[in-house]
């Protein structure tokens, strides 16, 4: 019993008596068991429960011939097993639960937008359900006057009355309320944060006339920090936004950059030779027709010689490092998001490293489980939150880890497709986050989670000039899959 108590106070978790022994009498492995508990919990809980065991020992009958015998636990199932397999054929495990390529289910009518938000809204309120613990959670239908109540609702509104009193009108499946933050409120300045369409908790008292005077906010953000940062291995680059076939593309900076990870330039820190992993967070090409006048910016008109191009470049890396592409808003897939992988058409032309995800997709890379997304809600997030700017986009990354949500605010810059699950909903923390778009540089952490914007390979447009956007061209952040450090390698 003890043993089992330590193996899951090893990995930052406590263990319900009854879940304990749910494990301790179980006949099969109980070390296969444990693994399969541990895998499946996203540090989003400190105490594994009965339900956390029981929903493996369901599926085990199958399984559990395999885990009895003499040789021990199953070794498929074991994640450094996995690690090794990837590390062996060179290819980076690719997770598609969070990829939309070959499942969009949408079409469009109205019924698909109530069910995406109701998706959105259901799994955000599972997270936040196990942060409001200490209260039961009302539903906004519900006659509660008078008494102080919490409520998980979707902000359908939020503005600034004539009186100067914030209020938002959220809704649940039950109904509509409005919640009101007066003016001298402690938690005032704190309204400017709450975005249109995202899902939040709320704590007030209620006055039984569908209104209710808010004490506090709550977001549903990630769990505090229970696991290691890293437990990877090997090194992997972040980049994006390389917009070839743009007159602004830096060739020659990606040439030194190309010569650097191949080898064949000096390397004083030897850390080329140990790079695993490159990943492209969207905008490999300029594309054609994106912006009004994007002509005169083209050295490559045509989009299908731009990712021949782009082929060239990209193989001209060793063919050892296993390379991620991810679309964006420039790259020749639907706009509505979330975006599916690039097509076969333009695919073939690249190497066999090469893997095409969607955006957003989750990747495993040396064990570290990475969330790849183009970043096009920053946009969206740097207009309506105050304190954000396109010079820190990591300030914005921040914001949808803190809201379990990579685009939580609809229907502005970003047009989602309502999907019958919403893809952008956080629901396991990864380890890392990488974005691209606004074509800025910024590296931070947030409660256990690297998070960084891989900036571009384009010099400032004569458009970005006009809207004062400073890019940081031919920067690459290089991240270290055992202890998740991040370096900023220059190539300008
Ligand atoms: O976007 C590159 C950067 O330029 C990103 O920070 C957004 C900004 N951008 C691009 N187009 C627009 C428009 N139309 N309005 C405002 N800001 C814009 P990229 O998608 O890589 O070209
Ligand atoms: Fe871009
Ligand atoms: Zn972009």
């Amino acid at each position: 019993m003890l043993e089992i108590v330590q193996r899951f106070a090893q990995e930052g978790y406590q263990i319900d008596p009854q879940a304990l022994e749910l494990i301790s009498s179980y006949s099969g492995s109980k070390s296969d068991l444990i693994v399969r508990v541990l895998r499946s919990m996203d540090g989003s809980v400190a105490v594994i429960d009965p339900s956390h065991v029981s929903k493996h020992i369901s599926v085990l009958p199958e399984r559990s011939t395999l885990s009895e015998k003499p040789k021990g636990p199953n070794k498929l199932e074991r994640p450094e097993h996995q690690e090794r397999l990837a590390k062996e054929t060179g290819k980076p495990q690719v997770e598609l639960n969070c990829d939309v390529t070959g499942k969009s289910t949408c079409v469009g009518d109205y019924e698909d937008f109530v069910r995406y938000f109701r998706d959105r809204y259901s799994k955000i309120r599972e997270i936040l359900s196990r942060r409001l613990v200490a209260r039961p959670i009302e539903s906004v239908g519900k006659s509660t006057a008078g008494r102080e109540v919490s409520i998980i609702g979707m902000v359908m509104d939020v503005r600034t009355t004539n009186k100067g009193h914030r209020t938002m009108e959220l809704e649940d499946p039950t109904g509509m309320i409005t919640a009101v933050i007066g003016k001298g409120s402690e938690i005032f300045d704190q309204s400017y944060q709450v975005v249109p369409d995202e899902v939040l908790g709320v704590t007030g008292v209620s006055d039984g006339g569908g209104r209710i005077f808010v004490r506090s906010l709550l977001w549903p953000d990630m769990p505090s920090q229970s696991r290691p940062l890293g437990e990877g291995h090997g090194y992997a680059l972040l980049t994006s936004d390389i917009h070839v076939g743009s007159k602004y593309f830096m060739e020659e900076a990606w040439e030194r950059f190309v010569s650097w990870v191949n080898g064949d330039a000096e390397d004083p820190s030897g850390l080329a030779s140990q790079v695993e992993y490159l990943v492209v967070a969207g905008d490999l090409v300029d594309g054609i027709g994106v912006y009004p006048g994007q002509d005169a910016d083209l050295v490559v008109p045509d989009i299908y010689e731009q990712y021949k191009k782009a082929a060239g470049y990209i193989n001209s890396i060793r063919k050892d490092i296993s390379i991620i592409i991810s679309p964006g808003n420039h790259d020749m897939v639907r706009q509505a998001e979330p975006q599916p992988a690039l097509p076969e058409e333009v695919t073939r032309d690249f190497n066999s490293n090469c893997t095409f995800v969607g955006s957003p997709a989750r990747v495993t890379l040396g064990g570290i489980q990475v969330l790849v997304y183009h970043g096009r809600s920053i946009d969206d997030l740097v207009l309506r939150i105050p304190g954000l700017s396109y010079g820190e986009p990591e300030k914005a990354m921040l914001e949808m880890l803190r809201r379990r949500h990579l685009c939580p605010i609809y229907g502005n810059r970003v047009s989602i497709a309502p999907e019958h699950e919403d893809h952008y909903v956080i629901q396991k923390p990864p380890s890392l986050l990488h974005c691209g778009h606004v074509h800025t540089v910024g590296i931070a952490k947030y409660k256990g989670v690297v998070v960084v914007n891989s900036g571009t390979w384009q010099s400032q447009t004569d458009f970005q000039k006009k809207m004062n956007i400073q890019p940081t061209p031919a920067v690459v952040p290089l991240v270290d899959l055992a202890t998740m450090k991040v370096r900023k390698l220059v190539f300008s």
